[in-house]
């Protein structure tokens, strides 16, 4: 064991002891809850054997570290995101046998779930465990940005006050609480001048790209994170040496500045809990964030469907068994005198006829009802969808004095406009990515000398030199850091309003979008929550644009439980639904067709502070009873020539609807279109096979079958990728024509 220090002002014996801060009743109490760990996991691997419980992850050999870690940090005042191993650690933060066994029986009242997630996958709202995932890593962006939300609210304390709500409207149905159109009223925020956010992982983990990517933002923003990578020499049964350059991930790591750096030995709780101290205290000071490197084992394989003898030979193993923490610290005690064999004991009783009342208990704890299964995909407190996102234009500059046409702005300023105004509203939004800032080196705004950029496409120019550079700011070029840390920040009260430079580049960020910023209120069964915003630019028609400045893939998305698509053909609704994506309580990806930003299409006035448009509200851009043709974004135009040609050359009527917003998109509009027209086309700039109109027009099919008097046409873009050639893009991309042909045959039909 490590250093034993006695403290010469204390002569009271052996409790005056100090174990590098540690006194004895503090190492009984660790003791007591290593214990308790390890026969939490012998326990669950007894219920699973019995098919009592389902699933099991162990924390046995990662118990010294945890409890280490959980004695130096603070529970509810500190934030957390510890894996799978961490067991140990909530124990010591307070989390309680039974809450353990009541996530292995899927109960309803597991406090961590309600029965949707595994056991080991932690989530105490009040503790400040933030909900945990499966995809290994996936944790530690967002620790970054839960870092960095905390930092934000000390600077702006105003921005954590809950704002008096006028939008708070009585619900229409009876008993319902009252409906707001603003997420504030439902996110309490709390934050510490020197809080510390802890994140774990395991060494095979530390070759994710989001480690890295976390480790630099965290090391460039100096934020008071520690990363404690739980080193057991294994990832299922990879070794390290194969797994980690030279086999030590604190060897390449040591060049990040600002980091304080700890090794230790993770099964030794008096050597983890002395670099913890040093870690905790590097960061509280506000130095920057601190790494710790724990050697710990994994005694039990890697799961309860893996065999470690398969992978590991005896001697290996047995080497492993001689460092187990548990034993180990029950000898140092009786060494060291702090308990005898009476003692252990005693204490080793305790903790058994505690585990055996909590799984007694939690075995009879009852199961969630199915009819459960919708609740939380959504907020349950905004709808945004409701009427209360539905208000006017303001006309102001239509009733311009000298009788003049009000000036028209384009998508692309109005997009600019509505970040303005509501930053100016609400002190809780920021604004990053890559290039949105106007300049990163301050001193040149200050100074004058130079004008500013505000992103590739300028959609945010002007923010940061008003909002300040901590509200709008150039983040690394890494997609899964902006949407990872804006979760985070979100999950703290924050509104994250992120950009992802080209839709064609969001793919680095689909595991933070698919696996948490979609799913956490779900999973967490609404502990927790992250309503960031994403825009984004998609979309061709570009003439150059090519592959990868061309992509549409809106249905991959629209395909996420849980995450709102909208996507604006025009100006005005651009700008009505970007205020709803703000103020609403979800998180939603905002699709901006980069065509479109600065099209002559679609211009409108400006509709002043308070516009909004609900989501799920389609708009009828050209009446008509012969035939419906449903789209959105970029095509929208298209229809609108062809639709016009078709009149005037055949004098049949379309009823062209613009979706603009797809999940959730309005099923009301499109029904009653087709029970007047009875014929109906689904157009869209995506390719066409399993793109998003496939589901509208296989749910026509399904449920207006007897309205229908022709099939469901689609057209769409070829099964294959957008070219430079611009010859190549027109016979790709669906144009005018194509549209117009097939209204024709339908029409016709
Ligand atoms: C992104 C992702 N890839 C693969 C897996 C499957 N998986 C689960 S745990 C694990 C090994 C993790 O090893 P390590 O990080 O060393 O943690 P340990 O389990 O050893 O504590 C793998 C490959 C996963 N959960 N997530
Ligand atoms: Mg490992």
């Amino acid at each position: 064991m490590a250093t034993t220090k006695t403290d010469p002002k204390l002569t009271n014996g052996r409790k005056a002891r100090l174990y590098d801060g540690l006194t004895a009743d503090r190492l009984i109490h660790a003791y007591r809850l290593m214990y308790t760990s390890r026969r939490v996991d012998d326990r669950e691997i007894l219920l699973k054997r019995q098919q009592k419980i389902f699933f099991q992850m162990s924390g046995a050999g990662h118990e010294a570290i945890g409890v280490a870690a959980g004695l130096a940090l603070k529970p509810g005042y500190d934030w957390f995101y510890p894996y799978y191993r961490d067991r140990a650690l909530c124990l010591a933060l307070g989390v309680k046998p039974y809450d353990m066994f009541l996530q292995g029986v899927g109960a309803a009242n597991d406090p961590s779930s309600g029965g949707r997630q595994m056991p080991s996958h932690w989530s105490y709202p009040a503790l400040h465990i933030v909900t945990q995932s499966s995809p290994t890593g996936s944790q530690i962006l967002q620790a970054v940005g839960c870092a960095e939300g905390g930092r934000y609210f000390v600077h702006h304390p105003k921005a954590a006050e809950i704002p008096e709500c006028p939008g708070l409207a009585k619900s229409a149905r009876p008993g319902a609480p009252p409906l707001s159109v603003d997420y504030r009223q439902f996110k309490q925020v709390t934050f510490r001048n020197d809080e510390i956010t802890y994140v774990s992982l395991g060494d095979g983990t530390s070759s994710e790209g989001e480690f890295w990517e976390a480790m630099n933002a965290a090391s460039l923003e100096k934020l008071p994170v520690i990363f404690c990578v739980e080193d057991n020499g294994y990832a299922i049964s990879v070794p390290v040496e194969a797994q980690t350059a030279g086999g030590s991930i604190s060897r390449l790591v040591s060049g990040f500045p600002n980091f304080h750096f700890e090794e230790v030995d993770g099964t030794d709780p008096v050597a983890s809990y002395g670099a913890f101290q040093r870690a905790v205290e590097y960061c509280r000071e506000g130095h920057g964030p601190a790494f710790v490197h724990a050697h710990v084992i994994r005694p039990y394989s890697h799961s309860l469907s893996d065999d470690e003898r398969l992978y590991r030979p005896d001697a290996e193993r047995e080497r492993d068994a001689q460092r187990d923490p548990v034993t180990r610290t029950q000898m140092f005690l009786l060494r060291e005198g702090i308990l005898d064999d009476k003692g252990i004991n005693q204490l080793e009783k305790e903790v058994e006829a505690e585990l055996q009342a909590a799984v007694d208990l939690a075995l009879e704890a009852l199961p969630p009802a199915p009819e459960s299964i919708m609740e939380f995909v959504y907020s349950p407190d905004i709808d945004p969808a409701s009427p209360e996102f539905d208000t006017r234009p303001a006309q102001l500059e239509t009733v311009a004095s000298d009788g003049k046409k009000p000036t028209t702005k384009t998508m692309a300023d109005l997009i600019n406009a509505t970040l303005r105004d509501e930053m100016k509203r609400d002190e809780r939004i920021v604004v990053f990515g890559e290039d949105v800032a106007d300049v990163s080196r301050e001193e040149y705004l200050k100074r004058k000398l130079v004008k500013g950029k505000g992103g590739v496409f300028k959609l945010t120019f002007g923010l940061q030199n008003e909002f300040g550079s901590d509200r709008v700011f150039n983040s690394p070029l890494a997609e899964a850091a902006i949407v990872g840390r804006a979760t985070g920040m979100a999950t703290r009260g924050l509104k994250p309003v992120v950009e992802i430079q080209f839709f064609d580049y969001i793919w680095p960020a689909m595991m933070q979008i698919r696996d948490e910023l979609s799913v956490i209120r779900w999973r967490s069964n609404n502990g927790f929550s992250c309503p960031v915003v994403i825009r984004t630019a998609i979309g061709g028609y570009l003439t150059g644009g090519a592959i990868y400045h061309s992509q549409c893939g809106e249905s991959i998305f629209t395909h996420i439980p849980g995450l709102r698509v909208v996507f604006p053909s025009n100006a005005l609704d651009a700008a009505g639904l970007l205020r709803t994506a703000i103020r609403c309580d979800d998180p939603v990806l905002f699709l901006e067709h980069k065509r479109l930003y600065r099209e002559p299409f679609g211009r409108a006035p400006y509709p002043g502070p308070e516009y909004m448009i609900p989501f799920g509200k389609a708009q009828i851009v050209h009446p008509g009873d012969n035939l419906t043709v449903i789209t959105y974004g970029a095509v929208v135009p298209r229809a609108l020539q062809a639709a016009q040609k078709l009149e005037r050359e055949q004098g049949v009527k379309v009823e062209l609807i613009d979706l603009r917003s797809l999940n959730p998109f309005d099923w009301d509009a499109i029904a009653a279109s087709i029970a007047k027209t009875n014929r109906v086309l689904v157009a869209y700039e995506d390719t066409l096979s399993w793109g998003y109109g496939a589901e509208i027009a296989a749910r026509i099919a399904d449920e207006l079958f007897d309205k229908l008097d022709a099939p469901v046409r689609r057209v769409a873009a070829k099964d294959t990728f957008v070219a430079y050639q611009p010859i190549l893009e027109d016979a790709i991309l669906p144009q005018p024509n194509d549209l117009y042909l097939a209204m024709k045959e339908l029409a016709e039909y």
